[in-house]
């Protein structure tokens, strides 16, 4: 059941008094979410077609919860494809039953089938995001996750006097599932989307979507709390307001030093919490998206998405609707540009915000991340370069799905679904962001390798990016966890001199971060989440091809360190 907005006033209130009069911290009741998946029909860009939606819905329902809650989330099949669903940055700790992502932690749930999932918030606090997690039925199955302080806790910023979700999303006019299955068949790039949209609506520079623009509207001298998201499938986006800055005060559900910015740069699985100052003189101004895109000859939806932000009240000659009333975004392949906003994030790191950097690592990882190719099967007629298959790889392992889930496989002891040997450094070391490279390192090898680690320690990751193929940026999501970004850069990751310069004192906290093209991004995290958790580029393509791991964190000695039993009903293969 979903609970109606005024009995979760009341119980706010009654959790109010519990704390105000007995000292006791009150959780909210548990709250249930019906997610019935099916097929709706929706019209954009003057073409209209059935999508996948959750209850009709797209974007789908915005899940509200307040830090610590428990919740559950029934979900119905009612599609006709497989789907599951992911709760993306919720660590759902020592339960990665209700993780999500096919054949990692669930087999999928088939047409006419049900799962009901528990959602288990515990540090996270400001805006996360679900999606489904199986194929790229995500391209319309999305939807907002909001966690509210607790009562009786604050924002470490002055209260907004609204929030607002502002979900990016791409839009392809051809069926997702026909865009995939063409990707699959001729071995080349996926096409590319016809739309980016904001909060579902490409906005007013495309044809025939001028009436449904999004509109925010403002009072001057109000601040309005944007939770952006960018649920879009193969592509980094630039975000601005005209005229307006942004401050940006949470990342990936975890609290920033306010940056203030003219732009943000926002990866596929990222989320930002950015305050909005309705300073400007009452008009109309345009809030918009558009790609960051690297890669040579890489074709990329070149489009831009708008919305409109419009202040309330009387003023005659709104400026709005002339592309000179744009903001102006960096160039679409500016990567200082799109890397300077995450060189500036820096954790608040206070005394109600501590931060636990770990400073003595015992499993260092150093992963390749590569764009590759195989051979065509039959003929040299795929459509990859040279007539060769895309692929992806992580230390030159292009991961490749067991038909069983890898979780149960954990559980129950079964032997033959998947490897413990995924390397901890390149089987082959060269220079990785060398421009020219021989061929033959471009073919990956195939295989269901996961990487095992033991309870508690401490872990870091180098991800080095490849120039294999050209190279390109890769956002990579790690399920069960955030991590600390403690240092970042171009070229190759220098062991002497790059850990010299790591943020230690004051490092983001993220689930998803971006490596630039040919460059490097270091990770730390304390394996403290028992579980089966999977390490993925979240641009679909890549992940598809097989950019992907595994990380299986052990139990620990003690109960409260072991991973929970599975519910009744998780589905089978
Ligand atoms: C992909 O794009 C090509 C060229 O525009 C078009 O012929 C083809 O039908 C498209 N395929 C899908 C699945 O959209
Ligand atoms: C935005 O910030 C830049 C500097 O980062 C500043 O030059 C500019 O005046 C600010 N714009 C507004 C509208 O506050
Ligand atoms: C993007 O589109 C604009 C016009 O809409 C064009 O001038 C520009 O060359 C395009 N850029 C790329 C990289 O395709
Ligand atoms: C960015 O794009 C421009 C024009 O499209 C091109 O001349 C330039 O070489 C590109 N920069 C990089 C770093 O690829
Ligand atoms: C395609 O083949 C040519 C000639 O052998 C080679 O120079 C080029 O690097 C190849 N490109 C890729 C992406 O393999
Ligand atoms: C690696 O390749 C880059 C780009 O070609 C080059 O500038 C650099 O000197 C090379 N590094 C080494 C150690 O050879
Ligand atoms: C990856 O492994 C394949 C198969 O063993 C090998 O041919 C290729 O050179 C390797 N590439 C790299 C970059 O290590
Ligand atoms: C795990 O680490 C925490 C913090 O470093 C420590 O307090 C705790 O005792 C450790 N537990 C185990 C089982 O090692
Ligand atoms: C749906 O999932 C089941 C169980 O894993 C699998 O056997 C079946 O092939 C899947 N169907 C499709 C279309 O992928
Ligand atoms: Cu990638």
């Amino acid at each position: 059941m979903i609970l109606p907005k005024k009995s979760l006033i009341l119980i706010q209130i009654l959790c109010f008094l519990a704390l105000y009069f007995h000292h006791q911290p009150c959780s909210l009741a548990i709250d249930e979410y019906e997610f019935v998946v099916k097929e709706a029909t929706y019209t954009r860009l003057c073409s209209t077609k059935k999508i996948l939606t959750v209850n009709g819905q797209f974007p789908g329902p915005t899940i509200e919860a307040q830090h610590g809650d428990t919740i559950y989330v029934n979900v119905y099949n009612q599609g006709k494809q497989n789907i599951t669903i992911h709760w993306h940055g919720v660590l759902q700790p020592r339960y990665p039953w209700a993780d999500g992502p096919e054949y990692i932690t669930q087999c999928p749930i088939k047409p006419g089938g049900r799962f009901r999932q528990k959602i288990i918030f515990s540090t996270e606090e400001g805006t996360l995001w679900w999606h489904a997690h199986s194929d790229w039925s995500r391209a319309t199955v999305y939807g907002a996750i909001i966690i509210h302080p607790k009562v009786g806790t604050r924002y470490p910023f002055p209260k907004p006097d609204a929030e607002v979700p502002i979900i990016l999303g791409e839009w392809w006019k051809e069926d997702i599932t026909k865009v995939l299955q063409q990707m699959h068949d001729t071995g080349g790039d996926p096409n590319i989307s016809d739309a980016f949209t904001i909060n579902g609506q490409p906005g007013d520079l495309y044809p025939c979507s001028k009436q449904g623009t999004f509109k925010l509207t403002v009072d001057r001298g109000k601040t309005y709390l944007l939770r952006l998201i960018n649920a879009a499938m193969n592509i980094i986006l630039f975000f601005a307001i005209k005229k307006h800055n942004l401050t940006v005060v949470g990342v990936d559900a975890g609290y920033t030093k306010p940056l203030s910015s003219e732009y943000v740069t926002i990866s596929p699985g990222q989320t930002i919490d950015a305050l909005l100052s309705a300073n400007q003189k009452p008009d109309l101004y345009y809030m918009v998206a558009r790609a960051y895109s690297t890669g040579s000859n890489h074709h990329f939806d070149n489009t831009t998405t708008t919305a409109i932000v419009q202040y309330k009240g009387k003023y005659s000659n709104p400026t709005s609707s002339s592309s000179s009333s744009l903001p102006s975004l960096p160039f679409y392949n500016d990567t200082n540009a799109a890397f300077s906003f995450l060189g500036g994030l820096k954790s608040l790191a206070d005394k109600k915000h501590p931060i636990d950097v770990p400073l003595h690592i015992r499993n260092r990882i150093f992963t390749t991340i590569s764009v590759n190719s195989f051979p065509c099967q039959d003929n040299n007629n795929c459509a990859g370069p040279n007539g060769t298959r895309f692929a992806a790889s992580m230390n030159n392992i292009s991961f490749v799905n067991p038909s069983t889930a890898l979780l149960q496989a954990y559980y129950q002891h079964t032997n033959g679904v998947y490897g413990d040997n995924f390397p901890d450094m390149p089987p082959f070391l060269f220079n990785f962001t060398d421009i020219f490279l021989p061929l033959n390192l471009e073919t990956p090898k195939r295989g269901t390798e996961v990487m095992v680690l033991d309870y508690n320690t401490t872990v870091e990751i180098v991800l080095q990016g490849t120039a294999l193929m050209g190279g390109i940026d890769h956002p990579i999501h790690l399920h069960g966890y955030n991590f600390y970004i403690v240092g970042f850069g171009l070229g190759n990751f220098d062991i002497y001199k790059d850990p010299l310069k790591y943020n230690l004192k004051d490092p983001p906290l993220r689930n998803t971060v971006s490596v630039p093209i040919n460059g490097w991004v270091t990770v730390r995290f304390k394996a403290d989440n028992p579980g089966v958790w999977l390490l993925h580029c979240h641009i679909d393509r890549h992940m598809t091809w097989g950019m992907k791991t595994v990380f299986i964190v052990k139990d620990g000695d003690q109960p409260e360190e072991r991973l929970l039993p599975p519910p009744p009903d998780m589905p089978r293969c």
